[in-house]
């Protein structure tokens, strides 16, 4: 396999998120985020770990851009840190904050990298949450007041734009499992949470489209393949209710197919948080969209789990080998799977994987990082990626989470996913195998 199987036209990238990278917590401005929050709240976070510093990205950006570079990839995405823009979530924005990423965006661009921008990747100012945060309606006058700002100073330079990052991550882990910030839990929290992040992506994606218009505007799902654990048609029923939760639940709506509430009746709850007119506000005819995959995930029928009736069989209980730091199954083809079912929609104009990665144990021996296990990660992924793309499916792109060691939220700094490792004691980086590895695979002019 090499990169001109993929043709000329694919783009090759690498990404990362504000919270987890920048650091810099309370300075220049930047006010509080749910996250910085959350946590500080006892036992939310492994180890007790926190990111006032995280992988410093903040003062270091030059040195990662740099490494960017050198490693030939020719595009960068990242988020933008709504509280650093604006402190209390709406009103005066923080000039400081804006003159980084017009610093970042330009240190992309004198390095040859196009830089590609993400709004919201979870980041919410906590003076938002503290007036309901995504439960809110307001939240969608918010988002436009901080993208309008966002695109004010970077339109000129930034041409491909991503509304949200995996809303189902951050609606489901932050408003009803608890265990994201903002750390609410229950159905009076998701639903509403839900419908609005529903209704961000297409407000927002409307409002960008006017501001910037010779963008590429897309936003970015989260994804895995579901396999039921049994042929049994209760497993193959609950298998098909997580799908419509895991894959379906935000996608459908912004292609205009409406919440699948077919496969999964309770989310006819949240039709109590709609109003007149939200069934043609949900749609938007996105340019690209983001998926992000990472694994598979094999389901069982259960009494026990409310309303989904269905239980995720973790890859250590079902001695699915390997696994990585996150117990999630190295699992390539599902990557494929998702590229094909995202495909198989009427009116997906274009396909990018903005994430794939993984998280493995690092050791540092001689200055040297051997991650082997992450190389043949990312080379059975793009395997799959190239095999997508070879039956012509309409895949355009694909992204490796992450450049550098970073906070991987609820786990802390213990799940590493970088190319470039991280020492978190003096901030010293060190190019990984893997990203040695995919510097070479992209390199136009190998030395000889
Ligand atoms: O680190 C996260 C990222 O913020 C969102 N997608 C999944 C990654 C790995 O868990």
């Amino acid at each position: 396999m090499v990169k001109a199987d993929f043709g000329s036209d694919f783009q090759w990238g690498v990404s990362s998120a504000a919270f987890q990278t920048e650091g810099a917590w309370n300075i220049h401005g930047k006010g509080p985020s749910i996250w910085d929050t959350f946590t500080r709240r006892k036992g939310k976070i492994k180890n007790g770990h926190h990111a006032d510093v995280a992988s410093d990205f903040y003062h270091r950006y030059q040195e990662d851009i740099a490494f960017v570079k050198k490693l030939h990839i020719p595009n960068f995405r990242f988020s933008v840190s709504w509280p650093r823009i604006l402190p209390a979530g709406i009103g005066s924005p923080n000039t400081k904050g804006l003159d980084f990423y017009d610093r970042l965006v330009d240190c992309c661009l004198q390095h040859e990298v196009d830089p590609w921008v993400t709004l919201y990747h979870w980041d919410l100012p906590q003076a938002l949450q503290d007036k309901g945060g995504w439960t809110n309606r307001d939240v969608l006058s918010w988002m436009e007041e901080f993208a309008a700002l966002v695109a004010g100073r970077i339109r000129d330079r930034v041409k491909h734009w991503m509304v949200l990052n995996e809303p189902t991550v951050f609606t489901g882990a932050g408003y009803f499992f608890g265990v994201h910030a903002p750390g609410l839990t229950g159905l009076r929290n998701f639903f509403p949470a839900a419908h609005h992040a529903a209704l961000a992506m297409g407000r927002v994606g409307r409002l960008l489209r006017s501001e910037v218009p010779d963008a590429a505007v897309g936003s970015t799902f989260s994804c895995s393949g579901i396999h039921p654990a049994t042929n049994r048609r209760r497993d193959v029923e609950a298998a098909k209710r997580a799908d419509a939760l895991i894959n379906r639940l935000f996608i459908e709506p912004v292609l205009g197919i409406g919440y699948p509430v077919m496969d999964l009746k309770a989310l006819k709850g949240i039709e109590k948080y709609m109003q007149a007119g939200d069934d043609s506000l949900l749609p938007f005819d996105f340019d690209f969209i983001g998926i992000q995959n990472y694994t598979r995930e094999v389901v069982r029928h259960s009494y026990f789990v409310p309303y989904l009736k269905a239980r995720i069989c973790s890859a250590k209980s079902r001695g699915a080998r390997p696994i990585t730091d996150m117990g999630w199954e190295v699992y390539p083809e599902s990557i494929y799977d998702m590229i094909k079912k995202f495909g198989a929609y009427p009116n997906v104009p274009k396909i990018y994987v903005t994430e794939n990665g993984s998280a493995f144990p690092d050791t540092v021996a001689n200055g040297e990082v051997a991650d082997l296990q992450r190389l043949k990660y990312l080379q059975s992924h793009l395997a799959q990626v190239l095999r997508a793309k070879q039956e012509g499916l309409n895949v355009h792109g694909y992204f490796v989470w992450t450049l550098t060691d970073n906070f991987e939220w609820a786990e802390g700094y213990d799940a590493r996913f970088g190319l470039v490792h991280v020492d978190f004691q003096t901030q010293q980086r060190i190019v990984k195998a893997s990203g040695k590895w995919y510097g070479t695979f992209l390199d136009d002019q190998p030395a000889t």
